[in-house]
């Protein structure tokens, strides 16, 4: 697999050097997590983060510019867990990216898609981000080449998890991790607003994508590669099925230009922007 013809890179301003390719670094990726207790003040700022969980590589002018929205409610360890190993490896990757944290308040059920939304619409408004990266909280990429970056296409990224023994559950499986062109999120209208409870937002994603004339594309499952952390499943939303099967009826009024939601808090956190939603 030649990756990088594959990718789209983004020099934003170019100062020095242009960061190496890591071709050569199809490793998996090692990191002791000890540490993963300490202080995220004081590991935060020996690793160089900018309050609100952005970084760039000092010694060379990063090739690629990722965000990356995390959905959330009260999964409190892994988000730690997460936090620390993702900085970690996202480093090694010498891209330059900023974490984002969408949370959900207790309203009602959880939303994935919705929350992706919202968190593409306030990245969008601060600082316009060529590339967003959708990444569920508890899983954890092992191969260093599998870039956080953007392909020309969508890209299914957690295509081999290990919760899954390794394999992908179903061939139009999208869920997990994903990136996407800012443009093309724009086009397919984000994800539908409508799935509440587990079950089918991603379904719908692909959905849509592929309706919007737009391929997919994934790289080999030994770089696709993903450790899960362990939670008990949700409960599966009876009404998923109506709504995947309306979906290519309503994307278009369905999605990033239908959001409604309401912000409660919006934190700079050490390690990345805390959004606390009321939806
Ligand atoms: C599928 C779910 C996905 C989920 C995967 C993997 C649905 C829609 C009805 C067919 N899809 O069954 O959302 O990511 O399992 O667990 O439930």
């Amino acid at each position: 697999e030649q990756i990088t013809d594959n990718l789209v890179s983004f020099r934003i301003e170019q100062v020095g050097k242009l960061c190496p390719y890591n071709e050569d670094n199809d490793t998996e990726f090692q990191l002791l997590l000890s540490n993963v207790n300490n202080e995220d003040k004081v590991w935060a700022s020996n690793l160089n983060i900018s309050e609100g969980g952005e970084w760039h590589p000092f010694k060379c002018s990063a090739r690629y510019s990722v965000a990356v929205v995390i959905p959330y409610r009260n999964r409190a360890n892994h988000l730690k867990i997460f936090m620390y190993y993702i900085h970690h490896f996202l480093q090694k990757q010498n891209i330059h990216y900023k974490i984002f944290v969408i949370e959900q308040d207790e309203k009602r059920d959880f939303n994935r898609g919705l929350l992706f939304n919202i968190g593409f619409s306030e990245v969008i408004k601060e600082k316009r981000f060529p590339c967003f990266i959708f990444h569920d909280v508890d899983l954890l990429p092992v191969n260093l080449k599998n870039i956080y970056a953007c392909s020309k296409y969508p890209r299914h990224m957690a295509v081999a998890i290990e919760k899954y023994g390794y394999k992908v559950p179903y061939d139009r499986y999208f869920g997990g991790v994903t990136s996407i062109l800012t443009d093309q999120f724009l086009l397919v209208n984000g994800f539908s607003n409508k799935f509440y409870g587990w079950g089918g937002e991603d379904d719908d994603f692909f959905n849509r994508i592929r309706n919007s004339g737009l391929q997919v594309v994934r790289f080999g499952t030994r770089i696709s590669k993903y450790n899960s952390l362990f939670h008990e499943e949700g409960k599966p939303s009876p009404d998923r099925y109506n709504k995947l099967y309306r979906g290519h009826e309503t994307y278009h009024i369905d999605g990033l230009n239908s959001l409604e939601y309401s912000i409660k808090k919006k934190i700079n956190a050490n390690t990345h922007v805390r959004i606390v939603v009321e939806i």
